[in-house]
This record gives C-alpha cells, structure tokens and sequence, in this order.
C-alpha cells in the first residue's frame, strides 16, 4: 500500500466516525505490559491542599505524575500495551525517538486515536542514548495538561557514570506547569483559550518538580551528579538557573554536546537537558534549583540540600557522553531546501491563511485558528513537502511573530546551522528548537526515516490552533 493510500484510508476511518482500520489492538497474542491511561489522583499543591484530580499512566495499579520512569539501554526494545481507561480516545508519542513510522504515536497521522475501553500495542527500538519521555499525542493540549506525560531514559551503551570525570549518580527532574484552582483542581473550563492562544498558551500558577511542588533533593558536599532535565510543560518555556552547584551542560535532548558551562538554561516545553553539577563544598546546606517565570525574578522550585560527608574531587573537567554513533551527517553539498514561515498569533495578523479552504483572520478565529505555518492553520491535509530516502534537508524557519514557538520534529534530530538569536547554538542537535520573535534558524537532517511525520510548535496551545504540519520521507 503506498503512503498516499494510506492517507485516503485515513480519511475514509474518518468518515466512518472514527473507527480505525489501521490500528486494530492484537489483544489476543500480546504479551505486552500494560500502560494504562486512567484518572488518578496526586497532590501536586503543596501540603495543606487537596489533591489534584488527574489523568496518568500506571504500569502498576496506581497512576502516577509524573508516569512511571521507562528505562532501558540503547538498541533495547520498548513494549507497552497502551490500555485507554480515559473519557476521551488518546495516543502515546515518544518523544525524540527515532522511532519507526507506526509506533509514532502522532494521532491522527500514525495512528487513529485510541478510544476509551480499547488498548494499541507500542513495540519499538530506542536505537539513541538520551533523556526523552512519553506524552499523550491526542488532544494533547488537554491531555498532557491533565497530566499525560513520564521520563523515558536510554542509558549509554558504553559505560559513563563513575569513570574518571563524570557523575557517580544520576537523578530525573520532570518539570511540569500546572493551572491550579482555589482548590487545586485543573482549570477545566479554558481548554479553548483562544486569548491564551494567541499569545505565549495556557501558563500554569504551580510549578512542579518530579509531581512535587518545591521538593528537596539531597546532595552530598563535593558529589557530582547528572541531572536528566525534562519539560513536559504544556506551554512554559523555562529559564534556569542552578547557582553555586557548578552547572555544566553534557547532553540536549538527549544528544551530547561539548561539556560547557552554563549561567541559565532555557528549556522550551519538551526539551530536555542533562547538567552535571557539583554539591557546594562551601558550608553551606542548600542551593536552589530557580525558574525565571518571565519576570526576571528567578524564584525556586525545588531545593538541593547539602549534607553528609564531603566528597574528593572529581576534577575541574567533566567527561563528555560517548557519542551516540548512530545519527547520519547532513550532507550540505546540494540540500533539498524548505522554509517554515511562522506567521499569527496577538499583536501581528496572519495574511491569506489557508483552513481548509482560503479564510480571513475573524473566521480563522471561528474555527480556533490562530496560527499558521507557510499559509496554511493546522496543514494536515497534505504534506508540507517531501524528501526522498537518505536526502539532506535543510530548513529555514521563521518566526514572524510576537512569541516564541518551540518547533518539533518528529522522528528526527537535526543540526542547528545558524540563528540570528540567542537561544541555540551552532552545532547542536536537537529534536525541538525554540524560536524567538523576528528570529530565523536554520536546520538541517538527514530524512533517513520512512514515513509521514508531523512538525509542530510543542506550545501546545499554538499546536492546537494552527502550528501543526506533516512532512514525508518516502
Ligand atoms: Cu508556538
């Protein structure tokens, strides 16, 4: 079956009222553990509140939030059976896998929406070493709000923690933004906030850190540990800081970079950091983990307590990751060229925006469009270009608005080539880049995975109104 028959079966499932011919569960020759997506509940406020009504994956009987750390080593498989006890259908994406096309998770495009009573079989390899995690990919706006999202590590296959100059233990710091009520409930009646949308998304009033609001996390004098940093914010770009621990940045999402040293760190929702830092030998007992909420008043959000004996020195260089080995250079010789223009949003109009067919901005906003990529809000009837098997793609994109967009890949990783802003560096590889006001980067991949992958801004606020796009290697 050609992709572009799939494509005509996907929108004949549709018209069928959803019913998916391309995702039936193999319920009876399974021997998956379950990932069970339920209501739970978790006391994210802090203590003195109620708990929070939520929805969460468990892979035992309670859900949990964060969902329950998934970790294996690179070149390892990953099987769940995801079992869908929500109200609403729902998918699982793996984010910053190189994952093959049918295990993506991106619904409606990889896979129809799960609905609630049924269950999908996810089985793939993780063939990357990294920091990534799982998120809900339907409705994701809502559903990663609810909660809908956990750690996925891949461990190195060559040996890092405790050689000469690296960490001798490592610690996951899920961050998440919620938007709390008086009683701690998810506000549940903005889910359609095209204000909220049209600007910087759906900005929570409680940060939480491993589901906890302003943990403690121990540290020992002189130990050095690596942190897995994740934002699994629905629309947060978090700046931070760690002060007095030393902080070097080794990996971005999930590949390594040249250990440096880092004042702030600014994470766009989904992008992930791996920091070592050093536990303060100065006396002091504590030292913060801080977030710029957008004030420039950098508050903490959890705090690393120092205590125990001191421990010897792990030396001033910190040992670089192994290289991963198994991602393919671009080929910048002759690429095959692409631009994503980023138009929309408060404060500047989108001009002759295509929906469906051609509208104009009040009617836009009838249909909860807001945003556009190239033209065209939530461009998912046709791809937005495609690139033969193994062809070097190089990327222009952007931003002619207001905001900042942290625009998503899927199925790939790509080389930043250059910015004209401050938020990224030249070399690194990410699989989720944020984007500045008035800011261009360009990028550049190898489309070395067969399929129909979308590209979208992970504010997920903009991805609902209208940042939403596929592209097709085929
Ligand atoms: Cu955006």
């Amino acid at each position: 079956m050609t992709s572009l028959s799939r494509r005509s079966v996907l929108k004949g499932a549709a018209a069928l009222g959803g019913t998916s011919l391309f995702s039936a569960p193999s319920f009876a020759d399974s021997s998956l553990p379950v990932l069970r997506a339920a209501p739970a509940s978790a006391q994210l406020a802090p203590d003195g509140y109620p708990s929070t009504p939520v929805w969460a994956y468990a892979t035992e009987a309670k859900g949990r939030v964060p969902g329950p750390e998934i970790r294996l080593t690179a070149g390892e498989r990953v099987g769940y059976r995801l079992v869908n006890d929500l109200p609403q259908p729902t998918a699982v994406h793996w984010h910053g896998i190189r994952i093959e096309n049918a295990m993506d998770g991106a619904a409606p495009l990889t896979q129809a929406p799960v609905p609630p009573g049924e269950g999908f079989d996810y089985d793939f390899v993780a063939p990357d070493p990294g920091t990534y995690w799982y998120h809900s990919h339907n409705r994701s706006a809502e559903q990663v709000a609810r909660g809908l999202a956990g750690p996925l590590i891949v461990e190195d296959r060559e040996p890092w923690l405790r050689e000469s100059g690296a960490a001798t233990r490592e610690l996951v710091l899920v961050l998440d933004d919620w938007l709390l009520d008086r009683d701690a409930g998810i506000v549940e009646d903005r889910w359609d906030d095209l204000h909220a949308a049209s600007h910087g998304g759906r900005m929570g009033n409680t940060v939480t850190v491993n589901g906890v609001a302003y943990p403690e996390l121990d540290i020992q004098p002189g130990e050095r540990v690596r942190l897995r940093i994740i934002n699994t914010a629905t629309d947060r770009i978090m700046p931070l800081s760690l002060p007095h621990l030393s902080p070097r940045l080794i990996a971005l999402d999930g590949h390594p970079v040249a250990p440096r040293e880092i004042e702030t760190l600014v994470l766009g929702p989904a992008q992930r950091a791996d920091v070592v830092i050093d536990g303060r030998i100065d006396g002091e007992t504590t030292a913060g983990l801080l977030l710029d909420p957008g004030n420039e008043e950098w508050v903490e959000i959890a705090e690393f307590v120092v205590s125990g004996d001191t421990l010897a020195s792990r030396g001033s260089d910190v040992r670089p990751l192994p290289a991963w080995g198994t991602l393919a250079a671009p080929d910048l010789s002759s690429p095959q060229r692409e631009v994503l223009l980023m138009e929309g949003g408060a404060m500047r109009a989108m001009l002759e925006t295509t929906y469906r067919e051609s509208l104009g901005f009040q009617d836009l906003t009838k249909h909860g469009m807001v945003w556009a990529f190239n033209g065209i809000a939530d461009g998912m009837d046709k791809p937005m270009f495609q690139a033969a098997l193994g062809r070097t793609v190089r990327m222009e994109m952007t931003n002619r608005s207001m905001f900042l967009h942290a625009i998503h890949l899927h199925g790939h990783h790509f080389t930043v080539l250059s910015q004209s802003g401050a938020a990224n560096m030249e070399g690194d590889v990410r699989d989720t880049v944020l984007i500045g006001a008035d800011e261009t980067v360009e990028v550049a991949f190898v489309a070395d995975n067969p399929g129909q992958w979308m590209i979208h801004c992970h504010m997920l606020s903009h991805q609902k109104s209208g940042m939403m796009a596929w592209f097709e290697v085929v």
